[in-house]
Order: C-alpha cells, then sequence, then structure tokens
C-alpha cells in the first residue's frame, strides 16, 4: 500500500489520482461539517462549486434542502448554516439533504472525482478514516485543501495524525505500508507537535478563523476521534459507509 499527499486542491493531478483511494481533508472547516452533519442524522451532503448552481438546487425541494457553505469564511446570504461546524446540530439536520459551497472543500473534492473512491476526513473522525484506509488495502492519496490553491499547516498535521493511525493499525507489519516523502513528513510533523494547537496556531487560516472570533470551531476541529462515522462520495454526494 502506497502513501501520497497533495498538499492544495489546486495542485491535484488526474494522474496522481487513478486507481487510488482518496482522502480529502479540509479540516478548517468543510470536511469538519460534513462529518458532524452526516454522523448528526443529515440524509446527505452534496457538495457544489459554486454559490448559484446551490442555490438552484435548493430551490427544487425547499422542504427537505439544506444550504451551508462560505465564501471567505463568511455566511452566504439567503444560506440556512454558516461553515461552523457547530449550526450542525441533529435538530438542524436530521433526514435532511445539505447542500454545500465553500472556498476550498468542496472544490477539492469536485477536483478529485477521477479517484477510484472518496473518502472525506478531519480530525474529530481520523481514526476510523485509518481503520477504514487500514481494511481497504488499496493505495492512497491524501489531498489537502488547502487555502486558495496554497499548503495548509492544519490540513497536512490531520493527514499526518491518520498515517500515524494506520501505522500503529499495522503494527509490526507496518512495513507493508510505502510512504512517499511528503506523507514521512506529514506523519513526522504530527509525532513532533503532539499538542497541535500550538503547531496549528501559526497556520494562516487558524488566524483567519481567530479574527473572526470561531474560536470554538477550532477547539472542535482539533479534538480528535469524537466521531466514528466515514463519508463517502459517489455520484455527487455524500453519505456514511459501513
Ligand atoms: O475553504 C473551505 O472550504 C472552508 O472550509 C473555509 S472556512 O473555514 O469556512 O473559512
Ligand atoms: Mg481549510
Amino acid at each position: 500500500m502506497h502513501i501520497d499527499v497533495i498538499i492544495s486542491a489546486d495542485d491535484i493531478k488526474e494522474e496522481k489520482l487513478k486507481d487510488k483511494v482518496v482522502v480529502i481533508i479540509d479540516v478548517l472547516r468543510a470536511t469538519s461539517v460534513m462529518v458532524t452533519a452526516l454522523n448528526n442524522g443529515c440524509k446527505k451532503v452534496i457538495p457544489v462549486r459554486e454559490v448559484e448552481e446551490a442555490m438552484n438546487l435548493a430551490e427544487q425541494d425547499k422542504e427537505n434542502n439544506l444550504l451551508g457553505g462560505e465564501r471567505d469564511g463568511i455566511k452566504l446570504e439567503g444560506f440556512h448554516f454558516s461553515n461552523s461546524p457547530l449550526d450542525y446540530t441533529k435538530e438542524a439536520v436530521e433526514g435532511k439533504i445539505l447542500i454545500m459551497t465553500t472556498t476550498n472543500g468542496t472544490r477539492a473534492i469536485k477536483n478529485s472525482e477521477s479517484a477510484d473512491m472518496i473518502l472525506i476526513a478531519a480530525m474529530i473522525n481520523g481514526k476510523a478514516v485509518a481503520e477504514k484506509l487500514a481494511a481497504l488495502k488499496k493505495d492512497v492519496v491524501f489531498v489537502n485543501a488547502g487555502t486558495y490553491g496554497q499548503f495548509s499547516m492544519d490540513d497536512f498535521i490531520t493527514c499526518g495524525y491518520i498515517i500515524k493511525c494506520m501505522k500503529d493499525i499495522y503494527g509490526d507489519d507496518n512495513k507493508s505500508m510505502s510512504l512517499s516523502d511528503i506523507a514521512i513528513t506529514a506523519e513526522y510533523i504530527y509525532k513532533a507537535n503532539p499538542d497541535i494547537h500550538s503547531f496549528v496556531k501559526e497556520a494562516s487560516h487558524y488566524k483567519r478563523m481567530e479574527q473572526l472570533s470561531y474560536n470554538e470551531d477550532l477547539k472542535y476541529c482539533f479534538t480528535k476521534d469524537t466521531v466514528d462515522i466515514v463519508p463517502v462520495y459517489k455520484d455527487g454526494e455524500l453519505k456514511i459507509i459501513n
């Protein structure tokens, strides 16, 4: 099993995804929202690229469709929810369909559609994703959404955590895993920074979140393994797989 990492939605190359299991990470905050909404009973999440596209889709079934997302971190006019995972409570999303558009996260998913399989990961379901990957035994590419096409420390340390969990699962057998240089570096960064907050607080997007007073979101998004579901993206929709 080979493990590789792509550092931003703009760095995705189709040939790198061919026949691979792709794991999308936008820990701040799109994939944390997706995992939370589905864990709280949302029927499915439909990620779309554009705001207008999301609004048109929502119009088709106003009773059941909810709109969520952001641009530049701010809730969109006419949308039900912002891109705070804390908005997506059981009461708010149970039995509903969430249509989502975000600056980087939904774009990373759409840009990865040529992969064999697409899973959605965050820190809150990191261990569950590692278990799923270990069971699949296929080559993996972590796609870090990044921020506006740039490398993001927050996504990178999250993928380092998942790689470390995979190694723990494999135990002495972890020689069957081969890591690219960047995958080794991601794991190294995680292991060298067990206090994730003091590492990610230097990240530009973390600072932006603080500026917008999203401190509770930061705490929530960097708490490990509070959720044990793994969403999969298929035919334009995210659902939970067992
Ligand atoms: O870029 C994205 O997809 C968002 O998750 C960014 S934000 O955290 O909502 O600002
Ligand atoms: Mg992000």
